[in-house]
């Protein structure tokens, strides 16, 4: 898997990439991530990249011409099997979203800052179109590392022990169930007697009825399909 970022804040992402799980997916080479600083194709002495809105109004656009510069430079290296544009008015990313991406090869993915983009690039070059959720944030780029993280540890080989993978939340529908540690006995909070028990069926189906609780009582819109 490779995934390259186009950004005009290439400092927001170098932090979650150098670090963790998506650290170690490179390191392995599972998975490689480039981050490209649209600037680099910007326009004049200024390398612009943005400019005032057609028919008025606050804040700049993002323009088509160092977008697609940038976009077609990568195109000439290899063929994209996706590319993502992150906005607060795209699809909203789930855990089904990161299981269909993990599975492609080379993704692209673009942050958008002010205004937001032309409406031209996302029309004719951008495939995907995903919001992380319903607030705003400045740009794209925490999205993107976020979307990035999701994706990566799902790629075989990322995850020290796979099934970890395969019992996260929402991987069946439903929210993970409570997990302790040691000690046994913390200040008085016992950890609950069926984990010690060493009786796997009965642990087994803790794990299931918590899931469901859990779920029930913090998300029941999962429950609705
Ligand atoms: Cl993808 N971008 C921005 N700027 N804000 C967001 C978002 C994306 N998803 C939720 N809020």
């Amino acid at each position: 898997m490779r995934i390259d970022i186009i950004t005009v804040l290439p400092e927001l992402l170098e932090g979650p990439f150098a670090h963790s799980i998506l650290k170690r997916a490179e390191d392995k080479g599972i998975a490689e991530v480039h981050i490209h600083q649209l600037r680099n194709y910007g326009v004049g002495k200024h390398q612009q990249v943005d400019d005032y809105q057609y028919g008025g109004g606050a804040g700049m656009v993002m323009q088509c011409g160092p977008l697609v510069d940038c976009i077609e430079d990568l195109q000439k290296d290899r063929e994209y099997d996706a590319i993502l544009y992150m906005t607060p008015d795209g699809k909203r990313y789930d855990q089904g979203d990161a299981n269909q991406l993990s599975m492609l090869g080379n993704l692209m993915i673009i942050c958008g800052h002010y205004k937001g983009i032309d409406q031209r690039v996302r029309d004719h070059w951008v495939t995907h179109e995903y919001s992380i959720g319903d607030y705003v944030l400045s740009g794209g780029e925490l999205a993107a590392a976020v979307i990035s993280d999701s994706i990566i540890r799902l790629i075989p080989g990322v995850l020290n022990d796979e099934t970890s993978a395969l019992t996260d939340s929402f991987q069946d529908d439903l929210l993970a169930p409570p997990v302790y540690t040691r000690p046994e006995d913390f200040r008085g909070h016992k950890v609950p007697e069926v984990l010690t028990s060493g009786n796997f069926k009965a642990i087994e189906a803790w794990r299931e009825e918590e899931a469901y609780k859990r779920t029930k009582a913090r998300r029941p819109d999962l429950l609705e399909d």
